[in-house]
């Protein structure tokens, strides 16, 4: 947009005027963001009007991405940058006196989400804005995001995080546009005079789901879409109903805290109502929507295309069927011809208890009448596959078995779509997870690979690496990232390479500043920053880090003498408050660190920083600062990772197994530009089958291996006994669920190297530049595009290939 920085000054000061009625130097930086943010969407509002109105008006294809979990990250830069006013902005504001860096921080960083799953949705609605797609958000505003979390003693506690307590001058509420959600009470089939059957519910707990918008704001393009977010409240007490407390709580709970857990399935009944929740608000809403300007039904799926991201929304499905049965009296064979061409499902795990399941009867309890409804599918389902396929695999792969709905099942047989997130992924989706519903759908199956939000992480996040870049192969790649390529014609330039290097010690400083001033630790730039930043899970394999530092220390403390590359080991990452085993991980590395950084023999050549609080912000101080991407899941299980991508765009080099995404990296990048190391998927498979892997053997006939997996156990490392031995029980008593003890040799092969290698920068910084220049294809436009055109059927303005 155009703005003018006198302009610009004067609405800031009016604005804070008639917000706060005080002059600007009297005011907080908080006060002086939400005053931006209130300007800045008001800027804005004329696009979001436009953008909705034309897609009215052009009737055009819309979709719906339901997502229990959206990580945004702070808004106030990205929204500045797609809008193009960042400049003037930051000038008005500098001659106004202010602390630009200052009035960022002050904004809360939404933490709705866990993690890749989240952030994922997050990058897709900045991606379907910035190419020009009609797509909307739908998810729930939680009251409090995922906990904030602080160290003590070196054990994770968790405090709760109360983003909205200034409030939230993004957002906008549309009391006008809520509806009723039904919980429990009774249903049954009432015949009408015509002769068809309606259902008559009977003392049903009803929710009033209110949203909140917020506009996604396109890059350089004047498109506005929507995210929509739902609150649950009392409903309007037209019957002079009178709300218990117990009922008032139950209502707020709904949406009161989002579930800090991003694999297992919690077996309780309020995620399911947040589940219901959210789906029906979503599915009202864009029913509503349709109908107002459409007569018939049938067109449904040529407008609007529903995507479920991950299970938790799989309700849609049976929330569709309902309204059109029920509300627009379609048959059934219409109705479901309607639903499964809307649907598109996208399964981002392979662990099996992350597939979710509940029990019949407190499905059928707090869901009546869906619960009808999914039990006429599986008859359906059963009845028209069972002839065909035989009854053992209809029986395994039906919406309801064991006593339990299925709602990975579920989501395949109602939708036309499914798509794993890495080809890797998908291809153990047909082989293993979902193999029997693949034998029945071949036709669903596809693969969309993950992608980021190159933008936020590059021009937001690292502004010298941009500016760098800009000044090589100008500007268009921001709107094209894979026009990164062309930085590989600079592979040879020595001085380009010395500049990548600085840039690199910019942002390092300014990461040890952090690390200096929060946790009290001096960390040198010229080590390698060596990070793993992500969720605390035992198959991401924290523990295989954890004890390369071990080895690492131990070499210092035996050899003393000897030159030691200086390595600072950085990790982020959240456990699951029920997570015992994941807690005692971050128990054990705080206390190594503690050790490690408090040794007077140690120095600085080698510390360990686990940074607290990790999330959207922190990524964007950690990443731009990294020379290694720790990616060491063992192979198979991590269905792509994000953080991989954003770390590779940022010219770290990856140390990775070959899991996920990590494999398109080393495609993309050359193996020669990775530290690859370890068992393949097959390699894990094979062990499964021969069911011979032998975790004892490996750590017997390894010398070093016992001497760094015993110190969890010797005291060496102070205050962790029961957490050392919880860790040492897993690798050799209960016999490595996750190979840490058979990669563990080939991993520390590939550390050595890269202490070798980080020597000599200027190969160093050749091998980044090629990640750097090979990571335009990994943006998440992209991703957007392939769904776009081979599964939403959906236009978007940008040309993308
Ligand atoms: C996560 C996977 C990651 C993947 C993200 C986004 C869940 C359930 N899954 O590997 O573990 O990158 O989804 O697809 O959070």
């Amino acid at each position: 947009m155009e703005l003018k920085e006198a302009q610009f000054t004067k609405d800031f000061i009016n604005e804070i005027r008639a917000t706060y009625a005080v002059d600007l130097k009297d005011t907080s930086p908080m006060e002086q963001y939400m005053a931006l943010g209130h300007l800045i969407k008001r800027y804005n509002g004329e696009s979001w009007t436009d953008t909705s109105r034309s897609y009215r008006k052009n009737d055009v294809k819309q979709v719906y991405y339901f997502s229990i979990e959206f990580l945004p990250g702070r808004l106030l830069q990205s929204n500045l940058l797609n809008l193009g006013i960042t400049d003037v902005v930051k000038k008005g504001l500098k001659n106004l006196g202010l602390n630009f860096d200052k009035i960022v921080q002050a904004e809360p960083d939404p933490g709705l989400g866990n993690g890749g799953l989240g952030r994922l949705a997050a990058c897709y609605m900045d991606s379907m804005a910035s190419i020009g797609m009609a797509g909307n958000g739908n998810g729930i505003r939680y009251r409090y995001g995922l906990f904030k979390q602080v160290f003590m003693n070196g054990y994770q506690v968790e405090l709760p995080d109360d983003w909205l307590r200034n409030g939230n001058a993004w957002e906008v509420r549309r009391e006008n546009r809520a509806c009723l959600v039904r919980f429990g009470g009774h249903v049954w089939l009432q015949e009408q005079p015509d002769g068809s059957l309606k259902p008559v519910y009977d003392h049903t707990d009803d929710v009033l789901a209110v949203p909140y918008d917020t506009g996604i704001i396109g890059y350089h393009n004047v498109v506005t879409n929507t995210l929509r977010l739902w609150s649950a409240e009392l409903p309007p007490n037209e019957e002079q109903t009178y709300y218990s407390q117990e009922q008032r709580d139950n209502i707020d709970e709904i949406t009161k805290v989002l579930y800090p857990d991003d694999s297992n399935a919690e077996g309780r009944s309020l995620r399911l109502r947040q589940e219901y929740f959210f789906s029906s608000a979503g599915v009202q809403s864009i029913v509503r929507h349709y109908a107002a300007n459409h007569t018939s039904f049938k067109h449904f799926p040529q407008k609007v295309a529903i995507h479920i991201n991950d299970t938790h929304p799989t309700l849609v499905i049976p929330e569709l069927m309902r309204i059109l049965l029920d509300e627009y009296n379609c048959s059934w064979d219409l109705a479901w011809q309607i639903t499964t061409s809307t649907m598109s499902y996208t399964n981002h795990t392979i662990m099996q208890e992350a597939l979710e399941t509940w029990p019949i009867g407190m499905f059928q309890g707090l869901l009546p009448r869906i619960y009808q409804i999914v039990e006429e599918i599986d008859r359906r389902y059963r009845a028209e596959k069972t002839p065909v396929f035989g009854q053992n695999i209809v029986d395994r792969t039906a919406p309801l078995g064991h006593g339990q709905v299925r709602m990975a099942y579920l989501a395949v047989i109602g939708s036309h779509s499914v798509n794993g997130v890495a080809p890797l992924h998908t291809e153990l989706l047909k082989k293993d997870v979902l193999t029997d519903l693949y034998r029945i759908y071949p036709e669903k199956f596809n693969n969309k690979t993950n992608g980021i939000a190159d933008r936020r992480w590059l021009e937001i996040a690292n502004q010298p690496l941009t500016k760098l870049i800009d000044s090589k192969i100008g500007k268009k790649w921001h709107a094209n990232p894979k026009l990164l390529q062309e930085l590989s014609a600079y592979e040879s330039d020595e001085k380009f390479l010395q500049q990548l290097a600085e840039v690199k010690k910019i942002n390092k400083r300014r990461l040890a500043d952090y690390v200096q001033s929060e946790m009290g630790i001096t960390i040198r730039t010229d080590a390698i920053f060596d990070v793993q930043i992500k969720r605390l899970h035992a198959y991401k394999r924290q523990v295989l880090h954890m004890l390369e530092i071990i080895r690492e220390y131990l070499d210092i403390k035996r050899h003393p003498e000897q030159s030691f590359i200086p390595h600072v080991h950085i990790f982020g990452a959240k456990a699951a408050p029920s997570y015992h085993y994941a807690k005692s991980v971050i128990k054990v590395i705080n206390a190594l660190a503690d050790l490690v950084n408090n040794d007077p023999d140690i120095g600085d050549k080698l510390k360990v920083v686990f940074i607290p609080n990790y999330g959207v912000s922190l990524g964007e101080l950690i990443i731009p600062a990294a020379d290694i991407s720790e990616q060491i899941s063992t192979a198979s299980k991590e269905a792509s990772g994000t953080s991989n991508m954003k770390l590779m765009t940022n010219g770290a080099l990856s140390l990775a197994t070959m899991d996920g995404a990590n494999i398109d990296i080393v495609r993309a990048a050359g193996k020669q530009n990775e530290y690859i190391f370890g068992l393949t998927a097959n390699d894990v498979y094979g062990y499964y089958r021969r069911n011979d892997y032998c975790a004892k053997s490996v750590y017997e006939n390894n010398p070093e291996l016992q001497r760094v997996v015993n110190a969890l156990i010797t005291n060496m490392i102070p205050g962790i006994t029961t957490e050392g031995h919880e860790i040492y029980d897993s690798l050799l008593k209960y016999n490595d669920e996750y190979f840490v003890l058979a990669d563990y040799a080939e991993y520390v092969k590939q550390q050595e190297k890269i202490a070798q290698d980080f020597q000599d920068t200027m190969t160093w910084q050749r091998k980044s530049l090629a990640n750097i220049a090979a990571s335009g294809t990994f943006s998440a436009d992209y991703s957007v595009a392939r769904y776009a055109e081979d599964i939403w059927q959906v236009p978007y303005n940008r040309i993308l290939k």
